[in-house]
Parts: structure tokens; C-alpha cells; sequence
């Protein structure tokens, strides 16, 4: 059985402890975060088929926190984010939400954003407290439309950090350009979770391909919309478990945010992203 969203299949059943009661709602209406209290749950990671790369090149990627979540052991990453302005990390709105943090995911007292680090288990650059969360209006989990949360960081970032994003009809989101996706998650789709940053390289694919891998049924498909999918005709090239919400960059220019796909790196079931320039408020 294949269904279309990953969700479902492979975010789902890596815990229990994800599968939750806490209304996404209460989350949205707490504009401002401290979210969660204290409960074990895996994280949510992988970039399949990459390889490392430094955080150094790759400034605006950054791994988002809360070891009193999800343990210290990989300083406590569970999606990856995006620095789209020195106080804004974007991410996946799934990320904020109940199916990731697990229950009670309102009140998560130690989110933090990590910066500049590409080794988890090392200390170098920064760790940013969160001051807020902003869900996208457009969000809704039944089908994961607008996927994407906007974070407001305590303290800004160095401009360098900065990636712009690609307005729409930017050629980066033309099917064919080459593409990377960065993460910590699962580098092989069954739980192997990066101790460093990866990258893997991908294609932009034709809508009409996304939407053949995934069919409008009820629960999900593809929405060309406010979705873009990416991946390897062959397989093996993809984001997996744990990279929700980091980006896809093309031509210099965030384009995508991780979302959902139907397991990691399959032929044929290539990895779906939030269409970044349909969701995103412009920056002034
Ligand atoms: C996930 O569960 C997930 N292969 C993210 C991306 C993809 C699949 C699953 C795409 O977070």
C-alpha cells in the first residue's frame, strides 16, 4: 500500500509520542511560543543519497532544538529551518505542530534555532532562543497546504546567514533546474539520523509528474499551488525523516521548504516541498 503523504507513513509511525491530541490551533493562537513540556519523541530527520557539506557554505541552514523533547544526543535537532532575514528562521508549519512535537506541543519552553553548527554533537556557532512562531493562515493539515511557520529569533543573525527566496514565476522554479536539499534527517530511511549537515542534489520535476506520484484522493495529493516536487527520476536522491522544513535551494534562491513525500529516495515517489513563493509574505 502507498499513500500519498509521507505523513501518514513514514512521520507517523516513527512515534507515538507524535501522534497527538494538542489542537494546531492552540499553537497559531499562541502567537508567541514558549511551546511544550518535556516528553521523549524521536526526531524528525534525513537527507538520503547526499553528502556532507559545511555549514560555512550553506549559512542559511539551521537545525531547530528542543533537547528537553527529543533528548540532547543530537542537541536536540528535529526539522531543519531556513534564515530568510536576520530575526525570521522559516520552516515547515508541520514542525510547530502535534504530529511532530507530540502532545501538549504548546508549550515547548526550549526551542531553539542552531546556526552555523554542522556537527550536532560539536558547539560551534550559535543557538538562538525563539521569541515567536507565526503559522501560515494557509496551513492545513489534512492535505499540508501551506506548510510553512515563520520563527522569530531573540537575537538577529549576521546578514550572511541570509538566503533570499525566489519570487514566483523565478526560473529556479522551472521543472528540470537542478536543485539541493539540506538536512540532519534520516540518511537512509529507516532511522539513521545525521550527526552532520548533508545535501543532497535533486531536479525540480514537472507538476504533472508530482501530480501523477501523488493523485488528489481523499486525505492528500499534490496541490501544484502552494507545492513543488523534487527528487531523482532514479530514486535515491531525496529528503527523508527529520529534514522537515529545511530548504530547497535552486539558482542561489530558497524555493521549497521539506515537506512530505511517500518514503525517502523511492523511484517514482519523489519528495514534495512547500512552494515557498506562494506561502511566504513578502519580505520587506
Ligand atoms: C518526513 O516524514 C518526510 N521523501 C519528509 C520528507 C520526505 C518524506 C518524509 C520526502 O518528515
Amino acid at each position: 500500500m502507498r499513500r500519498p503523504i509521507s505523513r501518514t507513513i513514514s512521520r507517523r509511525k516513527r512515534t507515538a509520542a507524535r501522534r497527538c491530541t494538542a489542537p494546531l490551533a492552540a499553537l497559531v493562537a499562541a502567537a508567541t511560543l514558549p511551546l511544550g513540556t518535556a516528553a521523549p519523541a524521536a526526531a524528525d530527520s534525513v537527507v538520503v543519497g547526499g553528502q556532507p557539506v559545511q555549514a560555512a557554505d550553506s549559512p542559511w541552514v539551521v537545525a531547530l532544538s528542543s533537547r528537553d523533547r527529543f533528548g540532547g544526543t543530537r542537541a536536540g535537532q528535529f526539522c531543519g529551518g531556513v534564515v530568510v532575514a536576520p530575526t525570521k528562521v522559516v520552516t515547515a508549519a508541520h514542525c510547530l505542530g502535534p504530529s511532530v512535537l507530540g502532545t501538549d506541543s504548546k508549550e515547548l519552553t526550549d526551542l531553539k534555532v542552531i546556526a552555523g553548527r554542522t556537527e550536532l554533537r560539536d558547539s560551534g556557532g550559535v543557538e538562538v532562543a525563539v521569541t515567536g512562531a507565526w503559522i501560515s493562515p494557509e496551513y492545513d493539515p489534512a492535505t499540508q497546504a501551506g506548510d510553512l511557520a515563520m520563527i522569530t529569533l531573540e537575537s538577529p543573525l549576521p546578514h550572511g546567514h541570509v538566503i533570499q527566496a525566489a519570487r514566483a514565476g523565478d526560473p529556479a522554479y522551472r521543472a528540470g533546474t537542478r536543485a539541493a536539499v539540506y538536512g540532519w534527517g534520516d540518511t537512509t530511511g529507516s532511522g539513521s539520523y545525521a550527526y552532520a549537515l548533508r545535501a543532497a542534489q535533486v531536479r525540480v520535476l514537472d507538476d504533472a509528474v508530482c501530480a501523477r506520484a501523488y493523485p488528489a484522493e481523499s486525505g492528500g495529493g499534490y496541490l501544484p499551488a502552494v507545492m513543488l516536487c523534487a527528487g531523482d527520476p532514479a530514486g535515491g536522491r531525496d529528503a527523508c525523516q527529520g529534514d522537515s522544513g529545511g530548504p530547497l535551494v535552486a539558482r542561489g534562491k530558497l524555493i521549497g521548504l521539506v515537506s512530505w513525500g511517500s518514503g525517502c529516495g523511492e523511484a517514482d515517489a519523489p519528495g514534495v516541498y512547500t512552494r515557498v513563493s506562494a506561502v511566504l509574505p513578502e519580505q520587506p
